[in-house]
């Protein structure tokens, strides 16, 4: 019997903890979440998560919100004995450094683009001045990645972590949305390289 419960929606941000725990093979129960029929904010849901938002894990009896933490407590608990978290030393501190960045920064400027994009938005509260600079800082963000990956395969100690599993997933995302990734041969590769893991396939299969 797992002590790990995961709340989940397909083809959202809850992807990359359902592919971490896929690439880890603990033993874990799922529950499917139906956003458009609004399961995320029924009373019993929202108090595991206030937010009303996926992803969620139930670890140990405790609910915890928010991708990040949930990678993070993941990969402290199992990845360093499954050699996909690096051990405590400076590799570690890089591996927060890349997940703090993709969860925060890169997150941030994806939420402005979509915010000012999405026709789901009214006009009148979308605009495009604030939708090109995010583009923009978007660009920026990957170009830091492409560096960042010059010679590597993988972000941190050249070897494949959750750290990859925490950002790869946000990012052919933004070709969608005009985000121009075609100059970004490192990044590229990197992303062809971790989707294409049998763990991966498993939770995207398209
Ligand atoms: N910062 C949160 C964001 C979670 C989030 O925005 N989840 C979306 C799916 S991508 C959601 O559950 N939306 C449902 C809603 O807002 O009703 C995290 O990383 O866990």
């Amino acid at each position: 019997m797992s002590d790990l419960k995961f709340y989940y929606a397909p083809m959202t941000s809850a992807d990359r903890v359902h592919w971490a725990l896929e690439e880890l093979g603990v033993p874990y129960e799922k529950v499917k979440l139906d956003l458009a029929a609004g399961d995320q904010r029924k009373p019993e849901y929202l108090a595991l998560n206030p937010n009303g938002k996926v992803p969620l894990l139930v670890a140990e009896g405790k609910p915890i919100f928010e991708g990040l933490a949930i990678l993070l407590y993941l990969g402290e608990r199992f990845g360093v004995d499954k050699g996909l978290f690096p051990a405590l030393n400076a590799d570690r501190a890089e591996a927060f450094k890349w997940m703090a960045w993709g969860s925060v920064t890169l997150f941030e400027a994806t939420t402005r683009l979509l915010r000012n994009t999405l026709e789901r938005f009214p006009a009148e509260e979308r605009n495009p001045k604030v939708a090109e600079g995010a583009k923009q800082d978007l660009t920026n963000g990957i170009e830091i990645l492409d560096r960042a990956l010059e010679g590597k395969e993988y972000l941190v100690g050249n070897q494949f972590s959750l750290a990859d599993v925490s950002l790869v997933t946000a990012v052919p995302f933004l070709a969608r949305f005009g985000v121009d990734l075609s100059p970004f041969a490192n990044v590229n590769a990197w992303i062809a390289g971790c989707t294409s893991r049998p763990a991966a396939k498993r939770v995207r299969p398209g």
